[in-house]
């Protein structure tokens, strides 16, 4: 591993702010995954805005396959900062009528498979970096899936095809909180130790801090020196970090619903964050 002085850090510190604010903005209105976009905004910063590379036409040229469909908040959130929606389109979500769906339907701009039954993306995105290499294309391909995924089995079909397979040019990136529908994980069927398990199905297994943009940022680019491998990086994140009064006030929060109170302080202290980040305070 690097030791962590890449110089792009403080940006994408920046960027992970202000997709922290994105997602409550986008959630305040109707309630939603909040817990996990904040949570996700270091990695969807390094993803989206460093280890993607361009198409040239304002698009990727690697592919990102959303398994976990809830997690879609990270995307919309990260993609206003990219310009492809705009924060007032993204403020429909959940509405009725809207395009803008908590859990995606394919085709959706930002969003390769129907997301939404679990476990599904490590298999469709095995499947893909297993095509592109058959094509001869030098795509990379990256799949978020979550540690309550990890207790579906055919999360481990898919693992054993990818390292059977030697899919190089595939990275799973596992949203590993601690938190599923019913409580902790740990509590509830505990899937650890995630890389070991990894580990023995043939993948190089990695686990770093989710919301260290550091460590996440030396992960993706290890992913690329490993030959003949899959790549896994285990991510421990912490639901609603960087937002103190959230992380307080909804400590296991799958799901939040409305409370503007809430929304309205963890706007302030992100908003805080923000300016003092851009020296803008
Ligand atoms: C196949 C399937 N089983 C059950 C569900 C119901 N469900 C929706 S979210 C969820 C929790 C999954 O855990 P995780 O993705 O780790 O949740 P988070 O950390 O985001 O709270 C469950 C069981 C589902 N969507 N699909
Ligand atoms: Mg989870």
């Amino acid at each position: 591993m690097s030791t962590g002085s890449n110089s792009r850090v403080p940006d994408l510190e920046i960027l992970a702010a202000k997709i922290r604010r994105n997602t409550l903005d986008i959630c305040m209105q109707r309630g939603g995954y909040a817990g996990q976009g904040v949570a996700l905004a270091d990695i969807a910063a390094c993803l989206y805005f460093d280890e993607l590379r361009t198409d040239g036409k304002g698009w990727f040229h690697d592919r990102f396959v959303l398994s976990n469909g809830h997690d879609a908040i990270m995307t919309y959130a990260a993609l206003a900062e990219h310009g492809s929606y705009t924060l007032e389109e993204l403020r429909t979500y959940n509405a009725d009528g809207t395009k803008i769906d908590q859990s995606p339907i394919e085709g959706q701009l930002g969003f390769e498979i129907t997301a939404g039954s679990l476990g599904q993306g490590p298999s469709q995105a095995a499947g893909i970096a297993w095509a592109e290499r058959q094509r001869g294309t030098d795509k990379r391909i990256y799949c978020l899936f979550s540690d309550g995924e990890l207790q579906e089995g055919n999360v481990w079909e898919a693992a054993m095809f990818a390292a059977h397979q030697k899919l190089s040019n595939l990275v799973y990136i596992i949203d590993n909180n601690d938190l599923q529908a019913s409580g902790a994980t740990t509590n509830v069927m505990s899937v650890e130790p995630v890389p070991e398990k990894f580990e023995a199905f043939g993948f190089f297994a990695r686990r770093v801090d989710g919301n260290s943009v550091t460590e996440v940022l030396d992960a993706f680019e290890e992913a690329k020196s490993v030959a003949g491998k899959p790549y896994v990086m285990v991510c421990d994140t912490r639901i609603f970090v960087g937002i103190d009064c959230l992380r307080e006030a909804l400590p296991m929060a799958h799901y939040v619903a409305q409370n503007a109170a809430d929304w309205e302080a963890g706007l302030a202290e992100i908003d805080a964050k923000v300016a003092a980040l851009t020296g803008e305070a």
